[in-house]
């Protein structure tokens, strides 16, 4: 609670004081004893001045956001799980039937839903979407065909597309004999390799995390069993994988997550676009998750206009994933401007495979918006500190800093007993 919220509750508490000296006036003149009148004034004007502060905020919350209360409230909770909780628990939040062993399974719908972040708009049926779109990944990520996302295929889909390019690169550089390349025998043990690797895996392995082990039952052999499927995928066409074929099988799926990501927001079916204040929401995931709801409120204040189209759209986004490019700029130089970050974006656009093909340029107003969400100070740069800290990669499925999370409670925790203090003046 701000000081602003003190200073509203401080106002409305004056003015039923005010009102109560009127009675108070009023019946002196009236020359009678009123004295129990005073007491009871006193007694609820406490009260109805709280109670209308909050209806104030209410009035206000509603003017600059429109998802609706139920929505956020979900959103943000299953943002919570999505980003902090071991892929158990992700699983369990969004898995929504059984099969016939009793095991929890995802249907497409969940799946996507998992693994995308809560966009802080209205939370839309996504069955129109599927019957639409029917996406090809799901080809990869349904490995055995039988039309649902099994906890070691979702497993492996979220390693596959978070593992660090390093620690691939790595494994590829190997083998050197047959040019960097990976036969399926392989691949697939270092995929196994990978996943107990990489930090999602080791959340997997710490079984004291597992919410209900009965209803999430993964042995290895059902991990290898999937392993092999997913491969047989993979090697469908070929006898042999590079790291450069790795790259582009993970930017299809990528491009699949944020073609659904992208029709979750109202899309204008004759251009294909979302709005310009849309857009900016979907950047909510590269900013600190304890700040989501300042940031929020500010896209709604900024009036922002124009429209993205869905390559533009991903451009960005791509543009963004490379985001040490611009903290690159900000640490050495302690600000970047618009010019300059617009320079960045062009270059980007020239160098950036998708976007060549693709024929696509970064709309300047996409990074006008950036610029505006972002500068808090108002003097139309990014300082220092309104990015370093601020605008990060991404943020990655079951991968959050618990201690982000912690910290999060802690401040508003901090900040309750701060404004007690302040209005009990304690
Ligand atoms: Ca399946
Ligand atoms: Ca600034």
């Amino acid at each position: 609670m701000s000081s602003g919220f003190y200073q509203q509750f401080f106002r409305i508490y004056s003015r039923g004081v005010l009102l109560r000296q009127m009675f108070r006036s009023s019946a002196r003149t009236s020359q009678r004893s009123n004295n129990m009148f005073n007491n009871s004034a006193a007694m609820i004007i406490t009260p109805l001045a709280f109670q209308m502060l909050i209806l104030n905020n209410q009035h206000n919350l509603s003017q600059c956001e429109e998802a609706p209360r139920q929505d956020r409230i979900r959103g943000n909770y299953e943002n919570k799980i999505r980003f902090f909780s071991p892929p158990e628990k992700i699983f369990e939040t969004f898995a929504s039937s059984k099969n016939e062993k009793g095991d929890l399974v995802m249907s497409y719908s969940d799946f996507f839903r998992a693994l995308t972040p809560y966009n802080h708009s209205e939370i839309k049926d996504s069955k129109p979407y599927f019957d639409k779109y029917k996406p090809d990944i799901l080809k990869v990520a349904d490995s055995n065909g039988d039309g649902v996302i099994s906890f070691p295929e979702f497993f492996f889909f979220i390693t596959i597309l978070q593992m660090p390019l390093g620690l691939i690169h790595k494994e590829f550089t190997k083998h050197v004999k047959e040019g960097g390349k990976m036969n399926q025998d392989e691949f697939s043990k270092t995929l196994t390799t990978l996943r107990k690797k990489t930090l999602l895996g080791t959340k997997q392995i710490n079984k004291g995390m597992v919410p209900d082990a009965r209803l999430i039952s993964a042995t290895e052999d059902d991990f290898s069993q999937t392993n092999n499927e997913i491969c047989n995928q993979l090697f469908k066409n070929k006898t042999l994988f590079s790291y450069e074929d790795f790259i582009n099988f993970r930017d299809e799926l990528k491009i699949a997550l944020r073609h659904y990501e992208f029709h979750q927001y109202e899309v204008n079916e004759e251009n294909d676009s979302i709005s310009m204040e849309d857009f900016t929401k979907s950047l909510m995931v590269c900013l600190p998750y304890k700040e989501a709801h300042m940031y929020i409120k500010r896209v709604h204040e900024l009036k922002l206009d124009g429209e993205v189209s869905f390559k533009e759209f991903l451009a960005f986004q791509r543009f963004i994933d490379d985001v040490d490019h611009i903290k690159e700029k900000v640490l050495v130089y302690r600000y970047i401007t618009l010019d300059q970050l617009k320079s960045l974006c062009k270059e980007f656009c020239e160098e950036d495979e998708f976007c060549k093909k693709e024929n696509v340029q970064i709309n300047p107003k996409q990074v006008e918006a950036l610029v505006r969400l972002l500068d808090l100070d108002g003097n139309g740069q990014l300082d220092h500190d309104e990015v370093i800290g601020v605008l990060d990669q991404r943020q990655l499925l079951g991968q959050g800093k618990e201690n982000e999370l912690k910290e999060a409670i802690e401040s508003s925790f901090k900040k309750v007993v701060q404004w007690f203090r302040e209005t009990l003046g304690i």
